[in-house]
């Protein structure tokens, strides 16, 4: 039994898999890289954090302090070429991904990387050819991106629904994608870029096709939106297949993180993301309401996700394989997201630009 099982009374092993433990170095422990230590040391099988790395020295400190065996390594491109690091998980911010993610596959170590996988198309695209020569000489994947909504359960019944055919041919998607706040500095390019982002896989990942195009509307924007922000957006894709996807982002709501996504089919709908925790009614009859638990944000929201998503990248990587998200997502999601910004600044109907696959 291995550590993580011992401590967590977690998931049996697989049997094709090695014996001892997937040694893990954690690049960046900001608010979500420190909360995947936390996970993978007390939640994870079959995976335990050997390092991380974090331009703020003290903080990686004092996060390495927390897991027994775990020390700190300044450098994050030593952490990835360190013999004692089997795969490498990055979280630190974007512009960083580009380099550290081509390192972990000129070394050939299992990597998973939170979004974006770079900063821009062409060197996403970049990664997606790296991987591609690495594959062609070892016949292995490396590269899984962060996008976790894949592994939220409610949008894997959602993807399972529609596979079966339940809903008929999928036609439209609506979503919402609500924050109750947002750093000062958060833009609506910000908006397009971190939040939007996520839309853009799911709509791939549900509906098995591109997004040919994109248009950015700007209704009013609410009194708390930050100065010179556009909050809300609304956004339209279209998608190669000829299905309309609109999402309503809104990052000030000063409510709670609302995420809904309903497929409209030629058989039927359905509805995921109303938060499953406590309803309630209350309120006299002629006001009555009825109330749920909103989560406060998306740590709460998708923690089960995040989860099953290192879970099952931990097992992949023992594996030898991938499984989830990889390179041409990352690369699907920045070029859609750059035709988003476009859109966003020129008020008009913009074309994604991408390579066939
Ligand atoms: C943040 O980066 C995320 O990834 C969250 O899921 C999203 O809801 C939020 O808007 C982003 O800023």
């Amino acid at each position: 039994m291995t550590t993580a099982e011992t401590r967590a009374g977690a998931l049996p092993e697989l049997a094709d898999v090695p014996a001892r433990d997937l040694r893990v170095a954690v690049l960046g422990v900001g608010m979500m890289g420190a909360d995947h230590v936390s996970r993978i040391y007390s939640r994870i099988s079959g995976a335990q954090v050997v390092a991380v790395s974090d331009a703020f020295a003290e903080k990686a400190e004092q996060v390495a302090a927390e897991v027994p065996g775990c020390r700190v390594i300044d450098d994050p491109l030593a952490a990835i070429t360190d013999d004692d690091v089997d795969a490498v998980l990055i979280a630190t911010p974007g512009r960083f991904h580009e380099e550290q993610v081509l390192a972990c596959i000129e070394h050939g170590k299992p990597v998973l990387c939170e979004k974006p996988l770079t900063m821009d198309a062409a060197s996403s695209l970049g990664i997606v050819r790296a991987e591609d020569a690495y594959t062609a000489r070892t016949g292995r994947r490396l590269v899984t991106v962060g996008f976790m909504r894949r592994f939220d359960p409610e949008y894997a019944e959602l993807k399972a629904l529609i596979d079966a055919g339940g809903l008929g041919e999928p036609l439209l998607v609506h979503c919402a994608h609500r924050n109750a706040a947002v750093p000062p500095h958060f833009t609506s390019e910000m908006m397009i870029n971190d939040s939007v982002v996520h839309e853009v896989d799911v709509t791939r990942f549900l509906l098995d096709e591109e997004i040919a195009a994109v248009t950015v509307l700007r209704p009013r924007p609410t009194r708390h939106a930050v100065t010179g922000q556009s909050d809300p957006l609304l956004v339209l894709f279209e998608t190669t297949g000829g299905r309309m996807v609109d999402v309503e982002c809104f990052v000030s709501t000063g409510v709670g993180y609302e995420v809904r996504t309903e497929v409209v089919g030629e058989d039927g709908s359905a509805l995921i993301g109303l938060d499953s925790g406590l309803v309630r009614t209350s309120g006299d009859p002629s006001g009555a309401a009825r109330s749920s638990g909103i989560a406060p944000d998306f740590r709460q929201r998708f923690g089960r996700a995040y989860d099953i998503e290192l879970q099952r990248w931990v097992d992949a990587a023992r594996r030898g394989e991938v499984d989830g998200p990889g390179a041409w997502d990352g690369y699907a999601a920045q070029a859609v997201c750059a035709a988003g910004v476009e859109a966003l600044r020129s008020g008009r109907r913009t074309e994604v630009g991408m390579e066939a696959r």
